[in-house]
């Protein structure tokens, strides 16, 4: 098979993936964002769309007050006696939760939570007798002392009543590699298969299996693990680990995984965060087999546009700790798109910033701007200007922006304490900014040891004007210690701005 790769490209974590007659439905790891835990469907495991998130409503998760980093963590999707399952920890908020639909798109339900279970990367996975057995990774999120590591523990739990029905039994801790997690329960043949991740989620990331004749083990490790790792090898992408096996459409398997692709000389910085890769797997002697990782990218590059003429905004847009409808509106203001800021920005938890993925190792983004005037009420008190813009952001203190008031254009970085900008007189009435992400140029500066080039531009007069263009690695995953990935779009700093349109469009690069 042909599989393209990334799969599920930009900022998809942890993906769970499961096959059900001839669909596909895969789901990844959103964190503090919201609408949370995107659920994509294919018939063929190389087109995927976006059919729906598990968490589209207020109280499914605990993400209002959630820290950067806590939040939906590693959700494992599974079908069982007529019901769709996704287990998942709500880090630092709900805690184990397990959330049932009979459509994958939705509605899902409200998310029960799992006690006796402490842990994350829940797996569920039934026996013959309808049993169900949550497999898990014993960190304790509560805590979130990541020395405290307890291996992969296992409960049978009754899925009703939300609790384990027994103390959590030690089942395996992988070939000694640190941080065994991300397990996954199958049944094949004569054997009970336990893979789980170990190494972390960085450059040390690797898959390792087990396998025993009961669910609740005992397990006896493959000796040819890890059965797949990219550490130590020049292979583009890295970090590949956390995955998923599914059968093929032609009878065969493969597995879904995470990796990133990091940049610059030193290949140090991942731009995009982790996303969702494919390999495929045979099986010999009983133990999979799991190919090395390639690099396939999508040919074309990609194109979005958002004219914002539809009542319901486009499932692809992010927000930060609450829905973007809190902050969001396309009816305010019909065929627009505006944005209303409660005197928070890009500094604080709750930004009124709508965001995509970015998706691609060169982006572009753009939208016009229009933040009033001081007269036309759109600020936040009488006369006060409204402002707003475009941001690529990784969280709070992670982000470049540019933004106008009417009378000025703000370019800005934010880069943990340090912070800089740079203005320019605005035109006057709607403006379009843009956002460019490109390679660094070879060669100059230090840019080579960079992921990338973020440029920051009005277009004023017909005429691009760059206000600055930065080093794309403080943007990275690396940089932040970030779990999530890069996300674009838009955003208001103050008062109410509007959007008449907005575009991103991206390729690899040759
Ligand atoms: C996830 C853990 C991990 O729960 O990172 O890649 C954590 N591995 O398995 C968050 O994505």
């Amino acid at each position: 098979m042909n599989l393209p790769n990334p799969l599920i490209p930009g900022f998809n974590p942890d993906p769970s993936i499961v096959k059900v007659g001839a669909d596909y439905y895969l789901a990844t790891s959103t964190f503090e964002y919201l609408p949370g835990i995107p659920v994509y469907h294919s018939t063929d495991l190389v087109t995927w769309a976006r059919i729906g998130h598990v968490v589209d409503r207020e109280g499914q998760l605990g993400s209002r007050e959630v820290p950067t980093l806590g939040g939906a963590w590693a959700p494992t999707i599974r079908f069982h006696n007529g019901l769709f399952y996704v287990a998942v920890t709500d880090a630092m908020a709900r805690g184990t939760l397990v959330f049932t639909a009979t459509d994958p798109a939705g509605p899902w339900s409200d998310g029960l939570v799992i006690e006796g279970a402490i842990g994350i990367d829940q797996d569920l996975a039934w026996d013959e007798d309808g049993t169900a057995y949550m497999t898990y990774s014993g960190l304790d999120t509560v805590t979130g002392n990541i020395n405290d590591h307890g291996g992969i523990l296992q409960v049978r739990v009754d899925l009703e009543a939300g609790k384990a029905l027994e103390e959590p039994r030690s089942v395996w801790s992988g070939t000694g590699l640190m941080f065994p997690e991300a397990p996954h329960l199958y049944k094949r043949g004569d054997y009970w298969y336990l893979m789980i991740a170990e190494g972390g989620t960085e450059r040390g990331h690797s898959v390792s299996i087990a396998r025993g004749t009961s669910p609740a083990g005992p397990f006896v490790g493959n000796p040819a693990n890890p059965i797949l790792s990219a550490r130590s090898t020049d292979r583009p992408i890295q970090n590949t680990g956390h995955g998923d096996l599914v059968e093929t459409p032609d009878g065969g398997w493969a597995m879904v995984l995470l990796g990133m692709r990091p940049k610059g000389m030193t290949r140090a910085f991942s731009a995009l965060g982790r996303e969702t890769f494919i390999t495929t797997v045979t099986w010999e002697d009983g133990w999979p087999v799991a190919e090395p990782v390639i690099l396939n990218p999508r040919e074309g590059g990609f194109a979005f546009e958002d004219d914002f003429a539809d009542a319901e905004l486009d499932g692809g847009w992010i927000a930060v700790r609450r829905f973007p409808g809190a902050f969001a509106s396309t009816e305010k203001d019909p065929g627009r798109l505006t944005l209303s800021s409660d005197g928070t920005g890009l500094d604080d938890a709750r930004p009124a910033f709508l965001g995509r993925r970015q998706e691609s190792q060169v982006e572009t983004i753009s939208a016009l701007v229009d933040a009033g005037s001081p007269e036309s009420g759109s600020g936040a008190a009488a006369g006060e200007r409204s402002s707003g813009g475009l941001a690529v952001r990784y969280d709070e203190a992670h982000h470049y922006s540019i933004e106008t008031d009417g009378a000025t254009i703000t370019a800005r970085a934010r880069i943990s304490s340090i912070e800089q900008s740079w203005t320019h007189a605005a035109p006057g009435g709607p403006v379009e900014l843009r956002i460019e992400t490109r390679e660094p140029e070879r060669g100059a500066g230090l840019s080579h040891l960079s992921s990338d080039t973020i440029a920051l531009q009005a277009v004023i007069d017909g005429e691009t004007v760059t206000l600055a263009e930065l080093d794309g690695r403080y943007l990275s995953a690396e940089t932040a210690a970030s779990f999530t990935g890069r996300v674009s779009g838009v955003f208001a700093s103050r008062g109410t701005v509007a959007f008449d349109w907005f575009r991103s469009s991206g390729r690899e690069p040759s």
